[in-house]
């Protein structure tokens, strides 16, 4: 069906406006804004999350608890979590066919997105923003969660994914790819850590938001002060390092994640100080000495992970994330890598300012 009209069919089951127009930066879902009132309507990209009903459930519990909590505190939670739009008969989804899935969140207006060039304001803002939303999921009920994707941040499993592309090297590629196989394949012995660290023990569950990207989080566009977390799919239990890790990986970069002159691609300490300190203001008190500890070591793993999913996709031919030019995710891969290898010369200067930020001369974790 012409895509247009698939949308206009979609939205006669939501009482909202009939106009819409492509929206937002996104690698996963279909995003478009629906406008006078302004809706955001997004078409769930199902070969990813495979069950909507459980996505769905997730984010309603997800957001009905972080409502509550916000208007306990006196905010507005209008505008500090995303509102489910329900069709007319009530579903939290409208299903136009087997492949086609759309949703409908409010628009959170005088919000804007952040991509690339961001100042230590905005990072400070982000990781008070993530740091805010994790502080007040808090005593969420862990065991109403859906795991959406599994094993999303199990970091040995990438490694075992991106061998299996290599091996079956479904595109032909692996033979131009050579340089940045043996990268990922040199690095692999770390990858573990974090995994290690939660099946022993050491490093707790909790409910983390799994892709902190710093485009998936609303900033108001008049004080700058982070709003509201958006991008929800991937909400499950995990570790805080992956979240904190994961806004880094692009938060701290110099560059964008697909930026080719890799002169231009380093790993920014001051964008870690201020994250750092905005994070910390919020998680401090709740975080263990191992988890402190990590945090350096956290960004440079997700960024690797990162990588090695972009070097994975385009081994497997470009099945998982958009693209939008020929070897965008070799492109992407390189970007990560590099960044991965300028975090590794800085961990020592990283630790140093979250020790700084905690006030401590010495934080007794064991990082690997
Ligand atoms: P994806 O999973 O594809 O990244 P997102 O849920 O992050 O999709 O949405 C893509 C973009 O759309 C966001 O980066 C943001 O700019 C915009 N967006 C999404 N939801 C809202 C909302 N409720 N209000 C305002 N903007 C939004
Ligand atoms: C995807 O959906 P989006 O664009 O916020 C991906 C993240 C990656 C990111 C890389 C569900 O995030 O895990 O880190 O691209 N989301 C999913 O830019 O795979
Ligand atoms: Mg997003």
């Amino acid at each position: 069906m012409d895509q247009e009209m698939g949308r206009k069919e979609v939205l006669e089951h939501f009482d909202i406006g009939m106009e819409t127009a492509g929206y937002g930066n996104g690698h996963i879902n279909d995003t478009y804004l629906v406008t006078m009132p302004r809706y955001i309507l997004q078409r769930i990209n199902t070969s990813i999350f495979s069950n909507p009903d459980q996505l769905m459930e997730n984010i309603e519990n997800v957001t009905g608890f972080l409502r509550e909590k916000i208007a306990a505190d006196g905010g507005d939670p209008d505008r500090g979590t995303l509102t489910i739009v329900p069709t007319k008969d009530g579903g939290r989804y409208y299903r136009l066919d087997e492949a086609n899935v759309f949703r409908v969140y409010r628009f959170v207006e005088g919000t804007k997105t952040i991509e690339d060039s961001k100042t230590p304001g905005d990072l400070y803002e982000a990781g008070a923003g993530f740091g805010h939303f994790q502080k007040l999921l808090a005593d969420f009920p862990v065991e109403k969660l859906h795991e959406t994707i599994r094993d999303f941040h199990h970091t040995p499993k990438r490694v075992q994914a991106l061998r299996e592309a290599i091996r079956e090297d479904r595109a032909g590629r692996a033979e131009s790819v050579k340089r940045e196989i043996e990268f990922a394949l040199e690095n692999a012995s770390w990858a573990d850590t974090v995994v290690k660290g939660m099946e022993e023990g050491r490093i707790p569950a909790r409910v983390t938001h799994n892709d902190t990207k710093i485009n998936n989080i609303l900033f108001d566009q008049v004080s700058g002060k982070a709003v509201c977390v958006i991008d929800l799919d991937t909400v499950m239990p995990g570790s805080m390092l992956y979240d904190f890790g994961d806004a880094l990986r692009m938060g701290g970069s110099t560059g964008a994640e697909d930026e080719v002159d890799l002169d231009r691609v380093w790993f920014d300490v001051e964008s870690f100080r201020a994250f750092a300190k905005g994070y910390l203001g919020e998680m401090r008190e709740a975080l263990t000495e191992d988890e402190l500890a990590l945090l350096p070591f956290s960004v440079k793993l997700m960024t690797y992970e990162c990588g090695i999913r972009f070097l994975t996709d385009y081994l497997n031919g470009d099945t998982y994330f958009k693209i939008h030019r020929e070897r965008h995710n070799l492109d992407r891969a390189r970007n990560q890598f590099k960044l991965v290898a300028d975090i590794a010369g800085k961990e020592e200067a990283l630790g140093g300012i979250v020790r700084e930020a905690c006030g401590k001369q010495d934080l007794s974790g064991s990082p690997s």
